[in-house]
């Protein structure tokens, strides 16, 4: 008996040293380092964000990966600071979600020196052409990364602004009018999203026409920032200035700045859905379930759910494949208030 237990102690004593992590996917062991990843993340402002946030960490940390997130509150300052401290703590790979499209050309050469592959997710960047040839000087230079960024991986922002348009135009094809006119609520500028919904949703409305004349039209543009409070104070200061029963349409480019806005409509004595027709995007389950209760009109959803695609790209990087493409699109679609609403997937955020 006495063999026995000792024995087991013996056992229990192993197995507890263990130096294996498994993980679901992957098992990594003391000789193999595991891969660092910084994860910058631009907030926390919406439902969407936060199940952004959730879908890239726990997909990475599915493959085995470290990941070591950072949140700028909306800070490009901030974010700029995090990524600087992932290069000091030398990561093996960035993951940025950048809060606007310009202010990294300087960050991103820095990490290319330091040779740290950048994924850049959801919203895009822009650089400028002297930083171009910057990179590829760096990227002869012993040591450095051969390129700023490896890919982009997000939405595609105009299609969901064509979507938005479609939707509108659709509404209004059968029925009598001179002209429609559409209040648009914006995210914050200098964002990727904000600029490219607007430009596909005028892209689609354009094409609408009676008698040479273009009957649907954007007649104004107000920001929330993509942020409930500020879309609720946009809308509240518009009604106080203007006359909101002269807007056929509200095109709002995030459900959080649609909340706002219907609590300002409400407060006004504006029936949303009814009085006026409302396009959200994003797809948030409180966005969805007013599409059921008949006070939104229709849904664009934005998919948040990219962390598959960013732990497949990194997966690839990683064993050598070149051929990842330069922008990797996630799979999205539309929910409307003439679709039948059983059809639409159970919204995890
Ligand atoms: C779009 C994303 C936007 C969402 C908002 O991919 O960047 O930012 O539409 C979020 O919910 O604030």
């Amino acid at each position: 008996m006495k063999k026995l237990v000792v024995l087991l102690f013996f056992f229990l004593f192993l197995n507890g040293c263990s130096t294996t992590t498994t993980t679901a996917d992957s098992e990594t062991d003391a000789s193999t380092p595991r891969i660092v990843i910084g994860f910058s993340q631009l907030g926390t402002e919406s439902n969407w964000r936060k199940q952004h946030t959730e879908s890239v960490q726990t997909e990475l940390e599915k493959e085995g990966y470290e990941v070591l997130y950072r949140n700028a509150y909306l800070s490009l300052e901030q974010q700029i600071q995090d990524i600087r401290s992932f290069i000091s703590y030398n990561v093996d790979i960035i993951v940025l979600s950048p809060l606007q499209e310009s202010g990294w050309d300087d960050i991103l050469l820095e990490a290319q020196k330091a040779d740290i592959p950048v994924f850049v997710v959801d919203r895009s960047i822009e650089v400028s052409q002297e930083t171009l040839k910057k990179s590829a000087e760096l990227a002869l230079e012993e040591g450095a990364g051969k390129e700023l960024m490896v890919t982009h991986i997000g939405p595609s922002f105009k299609a969901e602004g064509n979507r938005a348009g479609l939707y509108v135009s659709n509404y209004f094809r059968n029925q009598e009018y001179n002209e429609i006119k559409v209040l648009e609520l914006t995210g914050n500028v200098n964002a990727s999203p904000t600029i490219l919904r607007s430009e596909g949703f005028s892209e689609t409305i354009q094409r609408n026409y009676q008698d040479n004349q273009q009957t649907i039209q954007v007649v104004d543009s107000i920001s929330g920032d993509f942020i409930r409070r500020k879309g609720k104070e946009a809308m509240a200061d518009y009604i106080a200035q203007k006359d909101i029963s002269q807007i056929d349409v509200l095109f709002s480019q995030s459900d959080e700045m649609t909340l706002g806005a219907m609590e300002a409509l409400g407060a006004a004595g504006v029936t949303p859905g009814k009085d006026i027709i409302i396009v959200s995007i994003d797809a948030q389950k409180n966005m969805i379930d007013k599409l059921k209760a008949g006070e939104v009109n229709c849904v664009v959803e934005c998919n948040p759910n990219q962390g598959i695609y960013v732990r497949n790209a990194i997966k690839r990087f990683l064993e050598g494949k070149t051929d990842l493409p330069k922008e990797i699109y996630v799979h999205e679609t539309v929910f409307s208030d003439d679709m039948d609403f059983s059809q639409i997937p159970p919204r995890n955020y």
